[in-house]
């Protein structure tokens, strides 16, 4: 490979992304968006993050998350499964089934961005590991590891970070296993090796640096429901007509649009309703937020 990720500008790459990506080995999946929607820059990504492991200011992960050591690395999968046990990153995510997967990210915020991932169906990892009949729901946690995230040495979380999904939810074709963007590894502040993307729901449901996945029957606690239940709900569907009860979730700021752009509308489900919508049918979703 000659150009370098800073070399191409990333109009260029979503231009050439097939040829490129079939260079790499990469099956590049049906694009999910448009392509009339500008991808943010490897840089934007890279630098504007929330990894709270690392601090809370939005350049902390760039800055520290360098420390974080990501291989070995393993995963945890038990529970209501056929064949618990630890599994590694390649087992999980073999390199010939990554594919490419381009989502908008919505945080709960009030920012947005749209990114080529690469990564896998949660599904089929789920299908591998036997998933028992008696399963509801999957539960998420993010590696505890306090000699390298500065901010676990702190009480300012209930540590590690929990998330979890609804076992349809978990099945979705919509909902992977990220292992890198760009064509590139998952870059630590990213949440290296392995995190979670689920593009219809707020950031902060899609869980980074993943060491255990637990198939239950009652719903898990979820590390920003527990902390503070008025404001985070279980399902955080991105919902432009249910606000924050501090801030309007009717528009976002697109990260790197630049001043003069000005917010763009919020979509319901994050404008992946059609694949997603027939989940939530009949919930009221002012009350189940
Ligand atoms: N373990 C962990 N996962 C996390 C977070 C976090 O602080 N810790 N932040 C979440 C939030 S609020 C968002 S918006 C996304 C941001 O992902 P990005 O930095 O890759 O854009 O990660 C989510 N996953
Ligand atoms: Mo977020």
């Amino acid at each position: 490979m000659k150009l370098t990720w800073s070399d191409v500008t990333p109009e260029a790459l979503f231009l050439n992304r097939r040829a490129f990506l079939a260079g790499m080995g990469i099956a590049a999946a049906a694009p999910a968006l448009a392509a009339t929607e500008r991808l943010n820059s490897f840089e934007e990504i890279t630098n504007y993050n929330n990894f709270y492991e690392f601090g809370f200011g939005k350049t902390d992960p760039a800055e520290h998350a360098g420390q974080l050591t990501t291989d070995p690395w393993a995963v945890e999968i038990g529970g209501l499964v056929d064949r618990p046990g630890n599994y590694s990153v390649a087992d999980l995510a073999p390199e010939n089934a990554v594919e490419e997967r381009i989502y908008r990210l919505r945080c709960v915020e009030a920012w947005s961005m749209v990114i080529p991932w690469l990564g896998i169906p949660l599904a089929s990892v789920l299908d591998r590991v036997g998933v028992q009949p008696s399963a509801k729901f999957v539960a998420f946690e993010t590696v505890l590891r306090p000699e390298e995230m500065p901010a676990q040495r702190r009480r300012v979380m209930d540590w590690p970070y929990r998330e979890a999904l609804r076992l349809d939810e978990a099945m979705h074709p919509l909902t992977i296993l990220a292992t890198g963007l760009y064509g590139k590894p998952m870059p630590n502040q990213n949440g290296a090796p392995i995190r979670l993307v689920v593009p219809w729901k707020y950031g902060f449901k899609s869980i980074k640096s993943i060491v255990r996945i637990t198939l239950t029957d009652t719903q898990p606690a979820c590390t920003w429901q527990q902390m503070q239940p008025s404001e985070y709900g279980f399902y955080a569907n991105v919902n432009p007509n249910v606000d924050h009860p501090r801030w309007s979730q009717a528009t976002e700021r697109r990260i790197g649009a630049g001043l003069l752009a000005g917010r763009q509308e919020t979509l319901m489900f994050n404008g992946y309703g059609d694949q997603v919508a027939q989940m939530y049918a009949g919930m009221d979703l002012a009350r189940d937020y």
